[in-house]
């Protein structure tokens, strides 16, 4: 049980949809702590960048198309177990896989439009926090809360 960074990012369906409380919510009431979070247009580059693992399949030109098609809340998430924990939350790429409970189960329908995206290795986490936030962007402090969560 190690204390691990994740990227989670509302994009842009989560944001017109006026579901950006509802989905932050959900990460902060689990016990994770916020390290970073901005709303942001995202520029083709970087949504490449991101995806780049992805640049061969036939979806890609669409993914970047519906990544860049509005501004995305990204954020910085920090805490024991929490790359794996955030994409139980998250739950199956396939909205209509998802298991009821989770933000893609309750909240979506089609995976092109499924509302929110998590690092899915510590690895990526940090290299994705990396690409998405600035020196300067990013928090370190202490949740008083903490002892309560961890013991
Ligand atoms: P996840 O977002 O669950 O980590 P992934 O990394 O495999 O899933 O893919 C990244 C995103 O790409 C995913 O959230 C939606 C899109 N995507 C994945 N598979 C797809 C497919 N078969 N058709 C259309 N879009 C797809
Ligand atoms: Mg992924």
């Amino acid at each position: 049980e190690e204390v691990e960074q994740t990227y989670i990012m509302i994009k842009p369906d989560g944001v017109q949809r006026g579901l950006v409380g509802e989905i932050l919510s959900r990460f902060e009431k689990k016990g994770f702590k916020l390290t970073g979070l901005k709303l942001f247009q995202c520029p083709k580059e970087l949504a490449e960048e991101h995806y780049k693992d992805l640049q061969s399949k036939p979806f890609f030109p669409k993914l970047i198309d519906y990544i860049t098609s509005g501004p995305v809340v990204c954020m910085g998430w920090e805490g024991v177990g929490v790359v794996a924990s955030a994409r139980k939350l998250i739950g199956a790429t396939n909205p209509l896989n998802a298991e009821p409970g989770t933000i893609r189960g309750d909240l979506a329908v089609q995976t092109g439009r499924n509302v929110v995206h998590g690092s899915d290795s510590p690895d990526n986490g940090k290299r994705e926090i990396g690409l998405w936030f600035k020196e300067g962007e990013l928090c370190a402090w202490t949740a008083v809360q903490e002892p309560w969560l961890v013991e």
